[in-house]
């Protein structure tokens, strides 16, 4: 095994120094990467640790939290917390903003800490979703305001997938990086340098059982994958559901894809499934950054106004001649 590795910290720095930058990417990362790692052991001794099942609790969205989900909700309020990075965070699992005390950070966190959690127990794939913002001047960061903001505003995006591995994607808006944590040393180490999503692809994935929820266009995308060589496409398509949208983020960036969850007929009255501020926005950023799109079905998702911190959306992203596909079906849809 070679000992000449780029660990995170190296990458950050050298980041830093090319970018003639005040450290300010390596101070707001460091916090994460270790909460990434504390949540990352947590996860990997399950039942060991009795970590599995129900907290006997529903977060603010109405869903039963599993043990894990408190976990590493408190693991991302912690270290990044005592850092002093932000000046505010908003989590998934709370209701309104953690208002940090005493806190000088120019930032703001976003962050879904556990993705995917109905998996835990079943011991599939999970992760955790960051998205960080500048707090706005003039906005107090104990403030909702503060925090919405579009996509396109945040400085810096990520995931940390607990799955045969543990890694740790990130982007600072200039391409796509991927580092796989060596447990036995215990650092990140840069395993997939500037990830691209090709922009073609022969995979989608969408939970096919809400199918009789679908709009035409989503309906109409996946009949005709469906179809295969004997259809329009005249080629074959492959579907994936891991029903953890990092796993599936991360496929697509690995080997190109086409991710759906989009707004339905029994979703749409909430806006869709996945949330905007946790899940879509720092996925979309990551998504384009390896040269992929992400959109709405009709809308950049990057472009969306938040209008609430757990706003919800309708999300369809990955390899861009895809994506694009489906926002002209949206399109021939609604007569435009
Ligand atoms: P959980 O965190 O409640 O398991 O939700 C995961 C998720 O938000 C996203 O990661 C998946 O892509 C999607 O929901 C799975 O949704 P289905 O339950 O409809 O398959």
């Amino acid at each position: 095994m070679s000992y000449k590795r780029v660990t995170l910290s190296h990458f950050l720095l050298q980041e830093q120094r090319r970018r003639g930058g005040t450290g300010t990417f390596t101070t707001l990362l460091t916090d994460i990467r270790t909460a990434c790692k504390m949540i990352s052991h947590e996860v990997n001794r399950g039942a060991l640790a009795g970590n599995l099942g129900a907290a006997g609790a529903e977060n603010v969205q109405g869903e039963q939290q599993k043990k894990l989900d408190v976990l590493a909700n408190e693991i991302f309020l912690h270290m990044n917390e005592l850092g002093g990075s932000y000046a505010g965070m908003a989590s998934e699992e709370l209701e309104g903003v953690h208002q940090v005390h005493g806190a000088a950070g120019r930032y703001l966190l976003l962050f879904d800490p556990l993705d995917g959690s109905s998996n835990i127990d079943v011991n599939i794939s999970v992760g955790s979703i960051f998205s960080i913002l500048r707090l706005p001047d003039g906005l107090d960061p104990s403030s909702e305001q503060a925090f919405l903001q579009p996509g396109v505003q945040q400085v810096a995006a990520g995931y940390a997938l607990y799955g045969s591995s543990t890694m740790l994607v990130l982007t600072t808006g200039e391409g796509v990086n991927g580092f796989t944590l060596d447990q036995n040393v215990g650092v990140f180490v840069l395993t997939h340098p500037d990830m691209r999503i090709p922009a073609d692809t022969d995979e989608y994935a969408v939970n096919a059982s809400r199918e009789r929820y679908w709009e035409p266009a989503v309906r109409r995308y996946v009949e005709e994958c469906k179809a295969g060589k004997d259809g329009p496409r005249g080629r074959n398509f492959n579907m994936r559901w891991v029903a953890s949208m990092v796993a599936e983020v991360h496929r697509v960036l690995c080997r190109g894809g086409v991710f759906l969850y989009p707004a339905d007929s029994e979703n749409l009255a909430k806006g869709g499934k996945l949330r905007l501020m946790y899940e879509a926005n720092p996925m979309a950023f990551i998504i384009e950054q390896a040269g992929g799109r992400a959109s709405t079905g009709r809308q950049r998702l990057l472009e969306v106004q938040p209008t609430s911190l757990h706003q919800r959306v309708g999300v369809i992203l990955g390899s861009a001649n895809e994506v694009a596909r489906l926002e002209a079906y949206h399109g021939e849809q609604d007569g435009r």
